[in-house]
């Protein structure tokens, strides 16, 4: 297939791509390097030494004998040149990471919260329009998040994208609907990610374009069968406290000597994936387009959910690292149940690696071996919610 990486030299996108060009799909990057100049407004660098993208692209080619095609634009801006490409490239599916990721750093001010609406709403919009403008028969994948749902679940399953309901009608007869689940964000990222599907739906309905929307959780590990072929390839690790997600932060954190910093108690419980599974649980997407004329396919992409201070209690006990109870910055329940259906990608064959898996120990074994990249100072999460969060910190 030829497939269009949209934000392929991110922490997902770079994997997802050598993982489909390893499969032998035809792949292009389109990508306007964000992420790394959000490293350097931010004064941090990925804890591994991550390898500019035409080196990378070199490196896949000396490795693999492949060639990725990359083009730098900047999807939401750049609308011309993202219609010129899919126009010239008939591509049977885009893959859709051209957001900005991160919670934390979409609440450090006015500035990023503006930045990251515009970014993201911008990016989805143009695609979609694009795809529609262009007449062809794209499948788009997305990255979605767990969080549009928010994390509580009133002691049921988060379905994979659609509640069903039964409506009272004015005479009294109870009938069955789906829904698309209440959204409920706890972040402006997070919002971006709810007003999303709000585009897919649209554009579904009146464009019937083809769309799979994947919910995932929380990343963890860094490297994958591909990235670990050469040093070049490795991934991103990002460890700071805008960037760096929960469980990569503690593992991080432990090899480095700094107390696992837990916000509040830790009850919060979140969904969890590694990113070997994100890359598979894309080709699997792709593999499995929805038909023309259907829904919006939602699948749930995470594999298990784990309490914050279990993580860090399992984490200290396997390294003898201290745990640290900070006051939380987020505006975030303190304590919260979170029950996920994931039949779907099971159903597609999907082989979960789990926490137990032994990729624990290859990504402490990783962070210890650069630990002397990390800089201690951009550890602790500074970005608070609101100014009573930010007052307690
Ligand atoms: N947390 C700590 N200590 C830390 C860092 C985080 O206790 O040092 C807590 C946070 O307060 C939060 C939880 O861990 O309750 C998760 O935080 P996170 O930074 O690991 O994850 P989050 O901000 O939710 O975002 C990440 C990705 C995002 C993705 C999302 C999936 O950055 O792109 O959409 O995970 S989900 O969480 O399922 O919505």
């Amino acid at each position: 297939m030829r497939i269009i990486v949209l934000g392929g030299d991110g922490f997902c996108g770079w994997p997802t791509a050598l993982h489909l060009s390893k499969l032998g799909h035809e792949i292009t990057i389109v990508d306007n390097l964000s992420r790394r100049k959000i490293d350097i407004e931010l004064e941090v660098d990925s804890l591994t030494p991550i390898r500019p993208l035409s080196e990378r692209i070199g490196a896949w080619k000396d490795i693999s004998g492949r060639d990725i095609r990359v083009e730098t634009l900047t999807v939401g801006e750049d609308y011309d040149r993202l219609l010129g490409l899919i126009r010239e490239t008939v591509p049977d599916a885009i893959v859709h990471f051209a957001e900005q990721r991160a919670a934390p750093y979409s609440m450090k001010s006015s500035g990023h919260k503006r930045y990251t609406v515009r970014n993201n709403l911008m990016a989805t919009n143009d695609v979609c329009a694009a795809i529609v403008e262009s007449g062809i028969d794209v499948h788009l994948v997305h990255l979605g998040t767990m969080g549009v749902y928010g994390y509580g679940s009133a002691g049921m399953r988060i379905p994979e994208g659609y509640l069903p309901i039964k409506l009272e009608t004015d005479d009294g007869n109870l009938i069955d609907q789906e829904i698309l689940y209440p959204a409920n964000p706890g972040s402006i990222y997070h919002m971006t990610k709810t007003q999303d599907q709000l585009f897919f739906h649209f554009y579904n309905k009146n464009d019937q374009i083809k769309v799979t929307d994947l919910h995932q959780g929380i990343v963890w590990g860094t490297q994958t069968a591909e990235t670990r072929l050469d040093e070049r390839l490795i991934n991103r690790f990002d460890y700071d406290g805008d960037y760096g997600t929960v469980l990569n932060r503690f593992l991080m954190q432990a090899a480095v000597g700094f107390p696992l910093t837990v916000h509040g108690t830790g009850g919060q419980t979140r969904a969890f994936i590694n990113i070997q599974d994100t890359v598979r649980c894309i080709q699997l997407a792709i593999d499995n387009p929805p038909q023309t004329g259907g829904r919006v396919n939602i699948l749930n992409q995470m594999t298990e959910t784990h309490r914050v201070r279990d993580l860090a209690e399992m984490i200290a006990e396997l390294t003898g690292a201290t745990i640290d109870y900070v006051a939380n910055p987020r505006q975030e329940a303190d304590e919260n149940d979170l029950h996920v259906a994931n039949d779907r990608f099971l159903a597609m064959g999907l082989e979960p690696i789990t926490l137990e898996g032994g990729l624990l120990n290859e990504v402490t074994e990783i962070a210890r071996h650069y630990a002397d990249r990390c800089d201690r100072a951009k550890i602790p999460c500074r970005s608070a919610w609101n100014k009573t969060r930010a007052a307690a910190l």
